[in-house]
């Protein structure tokens, strides 16, 4: 048999029975995003040919401009997800309330509620530059056979089943984890088939490079003006490179391979900072904690964080584990 890398498909079967529920259910969920991924996929890499670029002149939750992409891209994940009968309830960031799916599931049988953020970093688009699907994934806490309610999504971030983010760059890759470690699919758009091409992905304990908007410097916190200085310094190991692309799945991504540290801190311009925890922090957390890496609020792991409101947002440090310690260590200096 060539040496050939395992299709996705083959590995959700190779590995479904480490899966803590039924091994049925994980496959079906994958199989939803990973038919989505594809659509969209398609769908952003002709974005510049068909007339699908620009605001669709509506605006989200969060006061930003819905790229029409980001519509479409909530549209798919949304009926997808909705389409497999596994899913009773989904959250995003495109949604002001989460959804009841009930469609498929008039009993309310279904045992997931999956959150999505369908497009970030869709402010790209319109200048080619990669965006990414971030999607986290839970049991619902409340009784089957009821309708889904507001505390099947407000849950631990150490609560979720699978967590992962599809990144639309040079090439499309799918990374996902089960709580088993994290693993990486890339796509070969001629025969729409995942292959398994990062096996067991580890983030380097250390790394060189820092992603921040350095634009809001000023308006930082003092221990996090600090870090940057010392990320600047000349030193045996530093001066780091500074690499921020504006795509949290593209900086994550880079930094989960090559080593590295993103950082979104609050300021006295955004008092939580600006990134969502249900559906941005919680899953790339589950995924770098999954590789080997951390990631805080600056004080706390973000995976211990109670969460309050479906689109709350919170402080983000995350990467390379003895960068986030260190990023820590000067923010303590000013508790
Ligand atoms: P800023 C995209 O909108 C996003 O949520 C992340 O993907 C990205 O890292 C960040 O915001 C960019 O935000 O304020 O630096 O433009």
């Amino acid at each position: 048999m060539t040496n050939r890398n395992k299709t996705l498909g083959e590995f959700i079967i190779e590995t479904q029975h480490s899966f803590q529920y039924s091994s049925g259910e994980l496959s079906k969920l994958i199989h939803a995003l990973r038919l989505a991924a594809k659509v969209v996929n398609h769908e952003v890499n002709k974005a510049g040919l068909v007339d699908i670029l620009g605001a669709a002149g509506d605006t989200n939750i969060q006061g930003e401009d819905q790229q029409k992409l980001d519509v479409l891209a909530n549209e798919k994940f949304i009926q997808s997800l909705t389409n497999r009968g596994i899913v009773c309830g989904i959250a995003s960031e495109e949604e002001d309330h989460y959804i009841e799916v009930n469609s498929q599931d008039e009993n309310h049988q279904n045992k997931y509620v999956v959150l999505i953020d369908p497009l970030d970093g869709s402010s790209n688009i319109d200048v080619n530059v990669s965006v990414g699907t971030i999607f986290s994934i839970y049991r619902r806490i409340t009784p089957v056979g009821t309708p889904v309610k507001m505390k099947d999504f407000l849950q631990l971030g150490r609560n979720q089943v699978a967590a992962g983010y599809i990144v639309y760059g040079t090439s499309t890759m799918l990374v996902y984890t089960t709580g088993h470690g994290v693993n990486g699919f890339t796509l070969n758009p001629a025969i729409g088939t995942f292959y398994l091409s990062h096996p067991k992905i580890q983030f380097p304990s250390d790394g060189k490079i820092y992603s921040v908007n350095e634009g809001n410097y000023i308006h930082f916190p003092q221990g996090v003006k600090d870090y940057i200085k010392y990320c600047q310094e000349e030193d045996a190991d530093r001066p780091y490179k500074s690499r921020y692309i504006g795509s949290l799945v593209s900086d994550f991504h880079r930094n989960m391979i090559k080593g590295g540290i993103y950082m979104y801190p609050k300021s006295s311009v955004a008092n939580k900072g600006k990134l969502r925890l249900l559906y941005e922090c919680n899953p790339m957390a589950f995924l770098a904690e999954q590789a080997g890496g951390k990631a805080s609020d600056g004080e706390s792991p973000i995976l211990d964080l109670v969460p309050t409101e479906l689109h709350e947002r919170v402080p983000f440090f995350c990467g390379s584990k003895n960068m986030v310690d260190k990023l820590e260590e000067f923010v303590s200096k000013y508790k």
